[in-house]
């Protein structure tokens, strides 16, 4: 049983992961179309994780036996200046999700919604590794500063990404 509010918001994070795959998924176009397979990869598998996340939210909603509601996706751009700047949106984009989720923790904890709290609580931890990963590979394109060698050897790197 959780509050109306509570749900809402929930479902409105739903929304918000489905969109995150669906803007990593742009990305994947963006990369496949300049050649950086290794980069489309660490995206691709990035998108998927996006798609697990949404369904963590899905199955909580279910559980405890309330009904999803669905909203439009965003229109993604499959269009970037360079690859720092693919992954410097990302970084922005993971911000904005670890505060929307701190928002919902919040609520979580103002609404007295234990068992929200403690499903969230996992989330928390998420966008600390989502926010570590896109920042670390940020830091590596701005130091290869476009060298077309390093961008080769980034690329080969992120190609080896697990899924
Ligand atoms: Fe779902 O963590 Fe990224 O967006």
């Amino acid at each position: 049983m959780i509050s109306k509010k509570m749900l809402d918001a929930i479902n409105e994070q739903i929304n918000l992961e489905l969109n995150s795959a669906y803007i990593y998924y742009g990305m994947v176009a963006y990369f496949e179309a300049e050649d950086y397979s290794g980069m489309a990869h660490w995206l691709n598998i990035q998108a998927k994780e996006e798609l697990e996340h949404a369904q963590r939210l899905f199955d909580f909603v279910n559980e405890v036996g309330e009904k999803v509601t669905l909203g439009a996706l965003d229109k993604p751009s499959v269009d970037y200046k360079d690859p720092l700047d693919v992954f410097k949106a990302g970084l922005e984009h993971e911000k904005f999700i670890t505060a929307s989720i701190q928002k919902l923790y919040e609520l979580a904890k103002s609404e007295k919604q234990y068992a929200a709290e403690e499903m969230l609580r996992w989330f928390i931890n998420e966008q600390v590794e989502e926010e570590n990963n896109f920042s670390h590979i940020v830091t590596l394109l701005e130091r290869a500063a476009g060298k077309s060698g390093s961008l080769m050897m980034i690329d080969g790197k992120l190609g080896q990404r697990e899924e």
